[in-house]
């Protein structure tokens, strides 16, 4: 005797996942939205240590290495296509293991050598876990890009508890961040296959990228000496002993006594 076939409900027959399916996937879309969440509060952890470093820098020792700072998280989409070229499976736990670049932060140094110095401070920090450093500035790819990359782990502490979320940081100067936008741009108008003409003009860009920043690096050292931040310092101490001194002779040299 043969067993009466069930009917496809309506949703099927318009083509919709079933309930269960549904609810899966709704399921997937929350983990999601939480992931860029918990991406986006590493991002910003890692944003208030670089203004941190900044300001310290700005304030103990007169200089500044940082020249500007950028952050994003990936979205949805960038994170999934990612995902699925590098073939990893599409849930949470693997791309969390395997997409290291969610969240991302670029720093614009003035000089080369202020980004190696920049990533030592933020690595230094205890709570803060190198994971890889690429560094394409003393080796740079063959098209010619420049950059210090690194990945570090920071915990975001939830009401759950601490949760080590990975950031990709890009350290680079502001000449080396000139070529790779412009590069970004012209690799993305011709699909990744740039005519090899451009390629040359590019790479020939950055080796004048690079002798740029040679030469600004050099005339900053001749004009602030090796050592920067100690000659900086000693400028704005000779001005704030010059203001002591002023407040002193207004106020009478002694007119506040040791007891008030
Ligand atoms: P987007 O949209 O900028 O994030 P990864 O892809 O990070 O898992 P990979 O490629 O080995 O692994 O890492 P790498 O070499 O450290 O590069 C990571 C990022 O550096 C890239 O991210 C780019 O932002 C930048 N980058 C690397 N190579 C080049 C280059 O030749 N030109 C330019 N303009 N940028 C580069 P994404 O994910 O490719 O893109």
């Amino acid at each position: 005797m043969s067993t009466p076939q069930q009917s496809p409900s309506l949703a099927q027959r318009r083509g919709m996942p079933d309930p269960e399916t549904l609810a899966r996937l709704q399921r997937l879309r929350e983990q999601f939205v939480r992931m860029q969440m918990e991406y986006g509060f590493a991002v910003d952890e890692v944003l208030t240590k670089i203004e941190i470093l900044r300001q310290e820098f700005l304030h103990l020792h007169r200089y500044n290495p940082i020249e500007h700072v950028t952050s994003r998280v990936k979205s949805p989409a960038s994170i999934l296509d990612k995902a699925m070229r590098r073939g990893i499976d599409l849930t949470p736990e693997a791309i969390r293991q395997g997409v290291t670049d969610i969240g991302g932060v670029r720093i614009t140094c003035s000089f080369i050598a202020d980004t190696s110095t920049v990533l030592e401070h933020l690595v230094s920090q205890t709570d803060i876990e190198l994971v890889t450093v690429k560094d394409y500035i003393a080796q740079p790819k063959p098209n010619g890009y420049k950059s210090l990359h690194a990945i570090i782990r920071i915990p975001v502490f939830l009401s759950t508890g601490p949760v080590p979320t990975t950031v990709e940081v890009q350290i680079r100067t502001i000449a080396m961040d000139f070529w790779a936008s412009l590069e970004h741009k012209i690799y993305y108008k011709y699909d990744g296959q740039v005519p090899d003409h451009l390629a040359q003009s590019l790479a020939d860009a950055a080796a004048v990228a690079d002798q740029l920043d040679r030469r600004m690096e050099q005339l900053h050292r001749e004009v602030h000496g090796p050592h920067p931040e100690r000659e900086e310092r000693s400028r704005l101490d000779d001005l704030d002993e010059r203001l002591l001194r002023a407040l002193w002779e207004r106020t009478g040299g002694g007119g506040y006594s040791a007891t008030t």
